[in-house]
């Protein structure tokens, strides 16, 4: 007797209409956001780091950034913006980007998408009835109706340990991240992106790392990563590199060092990736604050050398510039400790997540994460998945479409398991191996 499982998906119809549904109901583990449990506070409490609802939806900084593109700085001069409420913020981007103007980007169709699958009507000329729903919700009991809205099965945060108010939080309360929703992860962009200063940071903290790496640096370093992955239970280290980025580095000597002789072996005696995001150049207009900054193509045979190197490390890697992705899919054909995963924010773009997808899934097959939220705000978890969704499965019908053509008998628990593993079981067993 022929399963449901075991039927064949021969004509394009049925082999849509299999991929949507399935890709719609696979549970997706989102490897990268910048969300967080309640315990470290929820907006609008004041130093509240679990963003959510109307007020930080609309001023999420890609519409931040868009909002100065209809109301230029010589009209509202950017400190002035900065001293509104977030109400005032929101009001200003509403009107401008949703109101007076069609909210045909990506990060204005986001927060209608998000709206529209909450069961709220996008169109409404003021966020007061956005607020008053909103003041009803509960943020725990919130995350799980967003969980359950996306399919999303765990949430992994970003944890900056060099920010101070974020750092203070885990250290006045150990358990702030135990929430079986979500997971850690130690996130140190300054130990490359600024070796000097990182170091004499540690050294405030009681760990002796010399900018010279004299002395006990070495294991000092490797101490302070030891300390803060078992104080998090952190499931990967991340990173955030500039488009300079190189590896070896003679012009970042103290960087280099670092990655060598503490990070990749701390990593390798655990088991854990380094997640090298490359590409972004910050600040290049510093009043926009988060907004302010920007993409610029990187040098892949950074990745190719450490990939090469450092055969027994697990490599997470995305990259930043549209220019990077063919180079960085044929080398992830190199390297299998290499995974590649996401669409990275300039990147999560309809037209550049399906350009990315068909060339991945083409160069490297089903061995992808193809996409990560990188939602900031937790309600945006809702349209990343909603959106990316439907591209991964129109571009996995066309793919299937040309496999069947080719005389292979697709079946359901094909689909199934590759979509299993694209969106959530490939990041686990990368995790696990
Ligand atoms: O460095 C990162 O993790 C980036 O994702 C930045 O946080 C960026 O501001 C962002 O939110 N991109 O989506
Ligand atoms: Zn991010």
């Amino acid at each position: 007797m022929t399963t449901h499982a075991d039927r064949l998906l021969l004509e394009r119809p049925v082999i849509e209409a299999a991929v949507h549904r399935i890709v719609a109901d696979q549970p997706v583990t989102d490897l990268h956001t910048h969300c967080y449990t309640p315990r470290f506070g929820a907006s609008p409490t004041p130093g509240g780091l679990l963003l959510w609802g109307i007020d930080e939806l609309v001023t999420y900084h890609y519409l931040v950034a868009e909002v100065y593109r209809v109301v230029p700085a010589t009209e509202l001069p950017y400190e002035k913006f900065w001293a509104m409420s977030k109400i005032q913020q929101a009001d200003h981007i509403w009107k401008h980007l949703f109101v007076e103007n069609t909210p045909i980007s990506e990060a204005c169709r986001g927060v209608l998408t998000t709206l529209k699958l909450l069961g709220l009507d996008p169109n409404e000329k003021t966020l007061e009835p956005y607020r008053r729903w909103f003041s009803q919700q509960n943020p725990s009991d919130y995350i799980d109706r967003v969980m359950q809205i996306a399919n999303v099965d765990s949430i992994t945060m970003t944890n900056p340990v060099f920010d101070d108010a974020e750092r203070a939080i885990w250290e006045r309360d150990p358990k702030v991240g135990d929430d079986p929703r979500f997971t850690a992860v130690l996130r140190i962009d300054p130990l490359v992106r600024d070796w000097p200063g990182a170091a004499a940071k540690l050294r405030s903290w009681g760990f002796d790392a010399r900018e010279d790496f004299s002395g006990k640096t070495v294991e000092e370093v490797r101490r302070f990563l030891r300390r803060w992955l078992d104080y998090m239970k952190a499931i990967y280290v991340a990173m955030s590199l500039p488009p300079e980025f190189k590896f070896p580095d003679p012009n970042n000597v103290g960087g280099e060092r670092f990655i060598r002789e503490c990070l990749l072996p701390v990593c390798a005696e655990r088991g854990l990736p380094w997640a090298m995001m490359i590409g972004s150049k910050l600040r290049v207009n510093p009043p926009l604050g988060d907004a302010g900054d920007m993409v610029a193509k990187a040098d892949v045979q950074a990745v190719v050398n450490l990939c090469r190197e450092f055969p027994r490390n697990k490599f997470l890697v995305t990259m930043l510039a549209r220019e990077n992705q063919h180079e960085l899919c044929v080398a992830a054909r190199k390297f299998g400790n290499m995974l590649v995963f996401g669409c990275w924010w300039f990147l999560n773009n309809p037209v550049l997540i399906e350009e990315m997808t068909r060339m991945r899934l083409e160069l490297l097959g089903t061995t992808i994460v193809p996409q990560h939220s990188d939602a900031r705000v937790l309600d945006q978890l809702i349209y990343k998945w909603d959106h990316s969704r439907k591209i991964i499965a129109k571009v996995l019908t066309d793919k299937y479409a040309d496999t069947v053509a080719a005389g292979f008998r697709l079946t359901e628990a094909h689909v199934r398991r590759d979509v299993a593993k694209l969106l959530r079981e490939n990041f686990r067993a990368f995790l696990a191996r």
